[in-house]
């Protein structure tokens, strides 16, 4: 209904300024001596920080939205359930470039993504090291600080730019995988391959048009959920690896400016599994 819409657009509205108010955090927060810890292997790291702003984002916004569900990375890390309902859902990675915030290397974002009916209505994403702020909105256009934002049409992979990440584990097979997936793109050839280490802000530089395609295995639904609409809203496609639809909860998406060129990544990469997002270790085995 049109009542709904409005009040997404003030729920997007609140986000925003939330935010940027940790990503303040954050930019402080980066100055400080930090304590780090692991979590799943000695290269999946986390901060003080993370929980801390995690916590800052959303009990302030469940004050202000009490009936709307929670999804964020250290909640579920302290084991939350993972579970997209039909209900007004926000999913939030607090500090989105955990490693990189670590050693003070500048690409850390805030995610923040709200779904409704497990549809996205609205994503925000902000740049802690330069106050970069992307937003989108179902139906209402891709912006960057404000301004209109528009994918890449490229559709030649060898005129192509390639982001993609390293997740955390590094078993041998895995690394395997990894390397060939990239090889495949190297000797296309793609003009490059980057890794910036902040799996948020590389899908903003596909919704810029900065780069043409950007592939992982191994990340969250809180990676990819603010960044899938924004990316749709400039244009772009944001799709399963398999060439199917995005699934948010399965670990693994392709985005592309274009069909064409997101269509070619799949057809290149083999495979790296991982247990979904709202595996329920209560339900499944
Ligand atoms: P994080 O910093 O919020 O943990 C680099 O590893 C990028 O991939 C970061 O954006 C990181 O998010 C994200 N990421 C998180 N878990 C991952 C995983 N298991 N595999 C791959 N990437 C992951
Ligand atoms: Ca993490
Ligand atoms: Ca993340
Ligand atoms: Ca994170």
């Amino acid at each position: 209904t049109s009542a709904e819409n409005k009040c997404w657009g003030e729920c997007m509205d609140v986000a925003i300024q939330i935010a940027h108010k940790a990503g303040k955090v954050v930019q402080e927060a980066v100055k400080q001596e930090k304590q780090v810890s692991s979590k799943s292997t000695p290269t999946d790291l986390v901060t003080e920080a993370d929980q801390q702003v995690e916590d800052l984002i959303i009990s302030t916004l469940k004050d202000k939205f009490p009936s709307h569900r929670f999804i964020g990375e250290e909640s579920s890390a302290a084991g939350e359930k993972c579970i997209l309902t039909d209900e007004p859902t926000w999913i939030i990675d607090p500090i989105d470039g955990t490693c990189n915030f670590v050693h003070s290397f500048p690409m850390v974002a805030v995610s923040i993504g709200f779904a409704v009916k497990k549809e996205l209505e609205f994503g925000v994403i902000y740049h802690c090291f330069d106050g970069t702020l992307y937003t989108a909105r179902r139906g209402h256009g891709a912006f960057c600080n404000g301004a209109p934002i528009q994918v890449s049409k490229e559709r030649d992979i060898s005129k192509a730019l390639i982001l993609t990440e390293i997740g955390a584990k590094r078993d041998p097979a895995t690394l395997e995988i990894f390397l060939g997936n990239m090889q495949k793109l190297l000797s296309a050839p793609a003009h490059g391959v980057r890794i910036i280490g902040s799996s948020t802000l590389a899908l903003c530089h596909i919704a810029t048009g900065a780069a043409e395609a950007y592939y992982q295995y191994g990340l969250h639904c809180w990676d990819i959920a603010a960044a899938a609409v924004i990316i749709r809203e400039a244009g772009g496609c944001v799709i399963d690896t398999s060439g199917g639809p995005l699934d948010l909860m399965s670990r693994r998406v392709v985005a592309a400016g274009s069909r064409e060129m997101a269509d070619y990544v799949v057809r290149q990469l083999q495979p790296i599994s991982y247990e979904r997002d709202d595996h329920d270790p209560d339900v499944l085995p």
